[in-house]
């Protein structure tokens, strides 16, 4: 088999690139080692930056996700018995955030590729990168090869892609924190419009949504959780615990359908490329979901891989190839910053002495009063320009 672009992984940055080069007449074949079905169930980002937006809609496969996203125009940091809301419209006119589920995007990328009859193997084990620092890199899957002129490594911060570059070629930058996230997903109204980020003495809470009818939410938990760790009362409990502590709000409950426990940590592996494999997405990079960066961060490296491709397969010069990483990193670097800064204001450090607390404290007041502090949280929340 050939193709032009082989890609391992068919999560949002594997979809979206093997959509955006059919845009371009570019071929291309997803090598997937899940089941279709899972890929379009798991529960992932749920908060859309206007850029990713806009690329989707540009892209044709956003039909859906206008009929049923959820635009949000701010979002509101609750803390020390009051509510502190971030006004998009006022600090960043014209950007909003559309809060559509990970799953949901995927669902329609891979509608729109297997109705453009494009090439998505699902449950592919085995898959094995060959020759990427040759003009003829191939792929290997459960005894097929695929010879590619490219291959793009979608394959997640697990997968096979980043460790087949030579370890000495890759500078690695990490950080973990003392704690996970539990995300739950509940069959219950919303409590509130808009996303809400709380600091508590007891841990961060985030109350956000997927539907007028489904609830998302995330607890600070200890960073060796088990999900029986947590049973649906005492998870209700601690969200009202964390939540309820402004006048007038009342958290509603109902059906926890799923509940999952998220490492967190920063990430990033430099440069993003070597020789013919291009990495893009988490396979490149991870951040703490706390500033809802990491699908949004997928779609931009795709953006760049795509133009930097088609002027490849156009006309030959890989210029823009050459350049990928480094320009991808600009904007990783920028969102890695505003995840660890958001996660880091808002969440309790057992190492935080007193001092420590009335700091963050003194910076959320600084945020939530001054209109410079409260624009830099905005513009970089909804997505800094391409
Ligand atoms: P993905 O991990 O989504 O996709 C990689 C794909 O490659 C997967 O389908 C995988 O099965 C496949 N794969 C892996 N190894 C392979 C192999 N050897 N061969 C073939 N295929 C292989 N981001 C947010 O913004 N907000 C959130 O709330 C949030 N929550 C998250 C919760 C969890 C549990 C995780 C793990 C991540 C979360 N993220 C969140 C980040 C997440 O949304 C990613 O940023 C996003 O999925 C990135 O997309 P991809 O780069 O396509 O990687
Ligand atoms: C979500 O809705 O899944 C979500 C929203 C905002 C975040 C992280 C996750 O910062």
């Amino acid at each position: 088999m050939r193709t032009q672009v082989g890609i391992v992984g068919a999560g949002p940055a594997g979809l979206l690139l093997s959509h955006l080069l059919h845009l371009r007449g570019i071929s291309s074949v997803v090598l997937e080692a899940r089941s279709r079905e899972y890929v379009e169930r798991r529960v992932r980002a749920g908060v859309l930056e206007q850029g990713t937006v806009d690329t989707l809609v540009e892209a044709g496969v956003g039909e859906r996700m206008l009929r049923e996203g959820l635009p949000h125009h701010g979002i509101e940091l609750r803390y020390g018995g009051a509510r502190h809301r971030i006004p998009f419209e006022e600090l960043v006119p014209g950007r909003a955030i559309t809060v559509y589920g990970q799953q949901e995007v995927v669902k329609d990328l891979i509608a729109a590729r297997l109705e453009a009859g494009g090439d998505i193997r699902f449950e592919v084990l085995d898959v094995a990168l060959h020759d990427i620092d040759t003009d003829k890199p191939y792929l290997t899957f459960q005894g097929e090869r695929l010879d590619c002129d490219v291959i793009a490594g979608c394959d997640g911060f697990h997968g096979v892609s980043r460790p087949s570059i030579p370890r000495d070629a890759l500078t690695v930058y990490e950080r973990e924190y003392p704690f996970a996230w539990l995300g739950i997903l509940a069959r219950v109204r919303p409590s509130t419009e808009e996303l809400i980020y709380a600091r508590n003495d007891r841990g961060f809470a985030l109350h956000s949504m997927r539907s007028p009818t489904i609830s998302r939410f995330y607890l600070q938990v200890p960073p060796d959780t088990r999900e029986e760790d947590w049973p649906d009362e005492r998870i209700w409990a601690e969200l009202k615990a964390r939540l309820e502590t402004v006048p007038g709000f009342t958290l509603e409950t109902g059906e926890i359908v799923e509940k999952g426990v998220t490492p967190m940590r920063s990430f990033v592996a430099e440069p993003m490329q070597y020789g013919r494999l291009f990495l893009a997405g988490d396979a490149a990079h991870i951040v703490p979901p706390t500033g809802a960066k990491g699908l949004n961060l997928a779609v931009a490296d795709v953006r760049v891989l795509t133009e930097a491709l088609a002027r490849f397969f156009a006309d030959g010069s890989a210029d823009l190839l050459d350049r990928y990483s480094e320009h991808c990193l600009k904007r990783v670097w920028r969102a890695q910053h505003f995840s660890w800064w958001m996660t880091t204001l808002l969440h309790t450090f057992d190492s935080d002495d007193a001092y420590g607390r009335r700091l963050q404290l003194s910076y959320l007041d600084y945020v939530t009063s001054s209109k410079a502090a409260a624009t830099t949280l905005a513009e970089n929340y909804v997505g800094m320009p391409f």
